[in-house]
């Protein structure tokens, strides 16, 4: 799914977030209808009209008049609805009827980072990990967003990168690009609606050369942000610009939550405390920890940021945490397009768990705690 194109300004003043920047002032929060986590624009959805994703494709989904309650919950606890914003840069897309009637806003995250910094294997990564440990054992149940999307990304990203040890192709030159929806459910609080997680990839080398309202609107809609560099951004002595970019842009970073993540950790492995922390797995979430390898990770990368601002979210944003994570365990065969040895991610669950807590998906009294 495409979003804020870069091919012209014709095109990006086509975005819905161009035409929803002139609403999204004092009258947004009263505007009727929900965000749509995906295209981002407020839209009004027809509830009547049910969707089920099966065999490949959507179905019309009629809940017969004699259903017993029992029985309607259960077809809408799989129904999507349409959303109407079906331009061309947003090809026909659903949402889970779950998030339409729960009326709350999507939690969106967006990945920032260089050009090759590792956000594309990273964020693949993040959801294989999901897929194949759960999020049970930290108190969350989870289920996609658009049904259709999230297959694609899970053929396209999630399989060739941990199945098949491939390499993953370098993401298109959109600002801002839709990636893959999650719905988040909190185990220990049954009656609280599911939360609707998007991901978007950031084109930082480009975001701000444009300077729209549409890319401020993007950004104010952003309550989670991961920064991922890479030790070797680090050692070449390049500042990272596009963090540099997005940290001018950003607002209210007060009220706003960042995850920075030395990604491709593999690469300093044996170095402490990076081997300190990837050894650590993902344990259940605490605050205590977390804050302790965030200050490790601050001394060690003061030290190794030759460039200076690598260490910018962490100073600037309300709510901070630094990880490490390495997406694939280790580095591709020289010159080819496949991994040396078989890809398993270490700790991308990590990230994605502090962001949860930081951005208030998670709600326990722990979670609270996290990134002050
Ligand atoms: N050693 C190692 N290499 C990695 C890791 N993750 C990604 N890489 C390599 O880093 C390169 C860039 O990774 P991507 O995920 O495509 O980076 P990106 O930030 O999405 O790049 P753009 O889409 O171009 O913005 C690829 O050649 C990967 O093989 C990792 O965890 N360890
Ligand atoms: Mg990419
Ligand atoms: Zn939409």
């Amino acid at each position: 799914m495409t979003a804020g194109r870069v091919s012209g300004a014709v095109s990006i003043l086509r975005t819905p977030i161009e035409r929803q920047a002139c609403v999204m002032s004092e009258s947004d929060t009263t505007s009727p209808g929900v965000r749509c986590p995906m295209c981002l624009s407020r839209v009004v959805v027809d509830h009547d009209e049910l969707w089920l994703w099966e065999d490949g494709g959507y179905r019309s989904l009629d809940i017969p008049p004699g259903a017993t309650p029992e029985q309607r919950r259960r077809l809408l606890r799989h129904a999507q609805v349409r959303c109407p914003n079906q331009a061309d840069e947003f090809p026909e897309h659903h949402l889970p009827y779950q998030y339409v009637s729960a009326e709350s806003d999507p939690v969106v995250i967006a990945l920032i980072g260089n050009f090759r910094a590792g956000k594309t294997h990273m964020l693949a990564a993040m959801i294989g990990s999901i897929q194949n440990q759960g999020l049970e054992r930290y108190g969350l149940s989870v289920s996609p967003l658009d049904v259709h999307g999230y297959e694609e990304f899970t053929n396209t990203k999630v399989r060739p990168l941990l199945d098949r040890d491939q390499m993953l192709d370098r993401t298109g030159q959109d600002v801002w690009e839709f990636e893959v929806g999650l719905m988040i459910s909190d185990l220990d609080s049954p009656s609280t609606p599911p939360r609707a997680v998007a991901f978007f990839d950031v084109a930082g080398e480009v975001l701000g050369t444009t300077g729209t309202a549409a890319e401020q609107a993007f950004l104010d809609t952003v309550d989670g942000f991961l920064f991922v560099f890479s030790p070797e951004d680090m050692e070449d002595g390049r500042p990272d610009n596009t963090f540099a970019t997005v940290l001018d842009m950003v607002e209210d970073k007060q009220d706003k939550a960042a995850v920075l993540v030395m990604g491709k950790a593999d690469l300093y492995r044996f170095e402490y405390p990076v081997d300190r922390w990837l050894r650590d797995g993902v344990p259940a979430l605490d605050a205590g920890r977390i804050e302790e390898e965030t200050r490790d990770l601050y001394a060690f990368i003061s030290e190794h940021d030759k460039g200076g601002n690598y260490l910018r979210p962490w100073f600037e944003f309300g709510r901070a945490a630094i990880h490490v994570a390495s997406a694939t365990g280790g580095s591709p065969q020289p010159g080819g397009r496949r991994y040396a040895r078989p890809v398993r991610p270490q700790r991308a669950l990590q990230p994605f768990l502090t962001l949860m807590a930081a951005t208030g998906v998670l709600r326990t009294a722990e979670a609270r705690k996290v990134g002050r």
